[in-house]
């Protein structure tokens, strides 16, 4: 590889910030029109920048959608299948190729790839999963422990490096990439006590029933109603906190009276209780994620580097935020497929400007490379956002993304399943049973009833496996 001291000084490309959050659902964005929640920082980025509002996974689960953005291609072709794989860092990814190309590459936060980092010039990674309270952080030097909420510790180091470890004479990529809002959803202290004031509106499919599905819908285990545990409630505190911690923490959650109301109450009046409980930290978790990324984007402004830097904001897939009774994600339905992603890119894109093409995330790495004018390697599978970017609308964009969900039984029971989506319909194949869905996406958004079945739909049931066929066949998923 290319060292940075041999690359090119070309000051003029763009530097690439990269904020990434984990299960971070477009429906919990204020610019994505959030019932639920106000996010002033991400929706600044939206006003300044471009809002997509077709972006999707290519399977709905952390380390997958991460080794797909670094590589730019699904996970049968990556070997990230699921979270018990480990990335392969002898691979092409996109930070080694900006590396390459003169670019300062750093991570600093949420990797949960196993392996170490390969390509980046600085690192300093949460170990696994990571805790939401004092951290530890590895980095090439070792493991360094932190006090304070990780959200806030990230940021601190996130902005550590803007100011003070990089070289400001070349243009850099730093992807800051927060664990929050994963369950199980502890808030920072700074917002234990926000939204005490009332309820959460509920989304309309709490009490979903999975009728109108194949089988699997039913067979999950990640319902509202029944699998959260007393940890995701907070019927029990987190284990590691500091003496201070722990009081602001009691003071806010009065343990002793949640476990009494959730013991006194019973069926729908307790599962509309576990969504509050659930819903709020998960918000709280968010408002911590949106307030920390509003201290970058002012470094940005008061250090000048907003100008010629591209500003991304994303997270690993989407989320159900009690959509179909369920918390978590997996499912190729809209709530965990759809990926926020807004970029902020003062030169080119027209503020407030939002896009509908179906993009993915096997598009981000050559995204990237072309902001840096490098060259994508001919096996990356996705395309370069850049030209929707500057409003372009390709007559050859694709028609349909393809999807592939691996991870079964553990954890939440979620059947495999493969399928596309196009701009109007969603069809879905879970092989362990052998059933299909499709759904119209104009008339049933909602995803509630599926009319594979319908005497109506052969036509179109049969042209969709044929498109559904092309795409494995020109993914190399056989
Ligand atoms: C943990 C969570 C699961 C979650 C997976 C994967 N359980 O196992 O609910 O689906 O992570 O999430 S927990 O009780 O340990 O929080 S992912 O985003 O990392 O893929
Ligand atoms: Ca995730």
């Amino acid at each position: 590889m290319q060292t940075e001291s041999a690359a090119p000084l070309v000051v003029s490309r763009p530097n690439i910030l990269f904020v990434f959050s984990d299960d971070h659902a477009a429906h919990a964005i204020g610019a994505y029109a959030s019932r639920i929640n106000k996010t002033p920082n991400i929706d600044r980025l939206a006003a300044e920048g471009m809002r997509f509002d077709n972006c999707f996974c290519a399977n709905s689960l952390c380390g997958p959608s991460r080794a797909t953005i670094l590589t730019g291609k699904h996970s049968h072709a990556n070997g990230f299948i699921g979270n018990a794989s480990v990335f392969d860092g002898n691979q092409t990814t996109f930070p080694k190729l900006l590396r390459g190309a003169g670019y300062q590459t750093a991570i600093v936060g949420k990797w949960h790839l196993k392996s170490e980092p390969t390509g980046f010039d600085h690192w300093q990674v949460l170990q696994g999963q990571g805790p939401y309270y004092n951290p530890g952080i590895k980095s090439a030097a070792g493991v360094t422990h932190y006090e304070g909420y990780t959200t806030q510790v990230l940021t601190d180091l996130a902005l550590e490096y803007l100011r003070e470890d990089r070289d400001p004479q070349r243009p850099f990529l730093l992807m800051y990439q927060h664990k929050a809002p994963h369950r199980n959803w502890q808030p920072g202290p700074d917002e234990l006590s926000l939204f005490d004031g009332g309820p959460i509106p509920e989304p309309e499919t709490l009490f979903d029933d999975w009728s109108g599905r194949a089988s699997p819908a039913a067979e999950q285990e990640m319902t509202v109603a029944r699998h959260l545990s007393a940890f995701d409630l907070k019927l029990t505190p987190p284990k590691n906190l500091t003496v201070a911690q722990r009081a602001r923490w009691d003071a806010a959650y009065d343990p002793k009276n949640a476990a009494f109301l959730a013991a006194e109450l019973e069926g729908v009046e307790l599962v509309r209780w576990q969504y509050q409980r659930y819903i709020k930290d998960y918000l709280r978790c968010v408002a911590a994620v949106d307030t920390q990324l509003g201290r970058v984007l002012d470094y940005l402004d008061e250090s000048g580097l907003a100008r010629n830097t591209v500003v991304i904001y994303s997270s690993d897939q989407g989320f159900f935020l009690g959509d179909h009774g369920w918390y978590d994600k997996r499912w190729m339905y809209e709530e965990a497929l759809r990926m926020p992603f807004i970029v902020r890119w003062p030169a080119v894109i027209a503020p407030g400007s939002s896009d509908m093409h179906l993009v993915q995330n096997i598009d981000f790495a050559q995204t990237f490379l072309d902001l840096a004018g490098v060259q994508a390697p001919a096996d990356m599978q996705g395309a370069s956002l850049v030209p929707l970017m500057r409003g372009a609308d390709p007559s050859d964009w694709r028609e349909a993304i393809y999807y592939r969900y691996y991870e079964f039984p553990e954890p939440h029971r979620v059947a495999p399943h493969f399928g596309l989506r196009t701009q109007g319909h969603k069809l879905l194949c879970f092989p362990l049973t052998d059933e299909w869905e499709l759904f119209d996406l104009a008339a049933d958004p909602q995803e509630l009833q599926s009319i594979a079945e319908d005497p109506g739909s052969i036509d179109l049931l049969a042209r969709l496996k044929r498109q559904l066929q092309a795409l494995r066949v020109q993914y190399g998923d056989q």
